[in-house]
């Protein structure tokens, strides 16, 4: 009876070993918890990628601000296992679970205002990965563990002014084997980009739409023929068949 508890207690941890994109900085200065952010209210991830929680993930808090940025900023985006991080303290699972190996991507989308644009009907681009380092065998899920939960990049230097909505997502494919295993999580910043970059990006993808159900980017096995988490030594491409855009 006390092994069946514990064992009980231990699966309903394991279950909720997710997290949350909940917080932004620029150039270092942290803006504060779900400050300019449209986050979820819980650290479940979406399995659906034809759903519209694969946009923003699902309808939870929902900041008034938004943040202004400059093209070549240094943003970083903090994951947590709940929000305000730790579950408890030492938490083994924050700021994610070690097992949710798997990369992280961020998108941006032109809107007129971040505060108050709806989030379906974008058109996104990609303007920076972190996928599966073949060499090391690392992938971006374990810098971001590394960091504290921070994913760190620039805004590039191109960017035109104006508002966007910026995406980032963690996909965590330890259960990627099977259809509808592997879990997203994203949260969307609302941007005010300054300054005088002219992208306007040739290549968009639409969220739902960019990923497919059985994209092998989604439906993967990540274990090598030793059970470790190295994609069998193999590249691996982020799902959304965009590259990166260059400037
Ligand atoms: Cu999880």
């Amino acid at each position: 009876m006390k092994f069946s508890l514990f064992a009980a207690a231990a699966f309903a941890v394991s279950a909720e070993a997710h997290c949350i994109f909940q917080e932004v900085s620029v150039n270092g200065q942290k803006q504060g918890s779900l400050v300019g952010l449209r986050a979820p209210n819980d650290n479940n991830p979406v399995y659906d990628v034809t759903s519209q929680d694969i946009i923003c993930q699902k309808q939870g808090h929902t900041s008034d601000k938004v943040i202004s940025v400059a093209p070549g900023d240094k943003l970083g985006a903090y994951f947590g296992h709940v929000i305000g991080g730790a579950q408890f303290a030492n938490d083994p699972d924050n700021p994610i679970a070690k097992s949710h190996k798997g990369p992280i991507t961020a998108w941006l989308a032109k809107v007129d205002n971040a505060a108050t644009a709806s989030k379906t009907g974008l058109k996104w681009f990609k303007i920076w990965e972190d996928t599966f380092d073949t060499s090391s065998k690392q992938w971006g899920v374990d810098h971001m563990i590394s960091n504290q939960g921070w994913v760190n990049f620039q805004l590039p230097q191109c960017i035109a002014p104006g508002d966007y909505l910026m995406r980032v997502e963690i996909l965590a494919l330890h259960s990627a084997k099977s259809p509808n295993g592997a879990q997203f999580y994203m949260s969307c910043a609302q941007l005010r980009v300054s300054g005088s970059g002219t992208f306007s990006p040739s290549q968009t993808v639409s969220f739902p739409g960019a990923y497919q159900k059985n994209d092998p980017s989604i439906v993967v096995n990540i274990y090598g023929a030793l059970g470790q988490p190295d994609n069998g030594g193999k590249p691996y491409s982020a799902p959304g068949n965009v590259p990166v855009i260059q400037c």
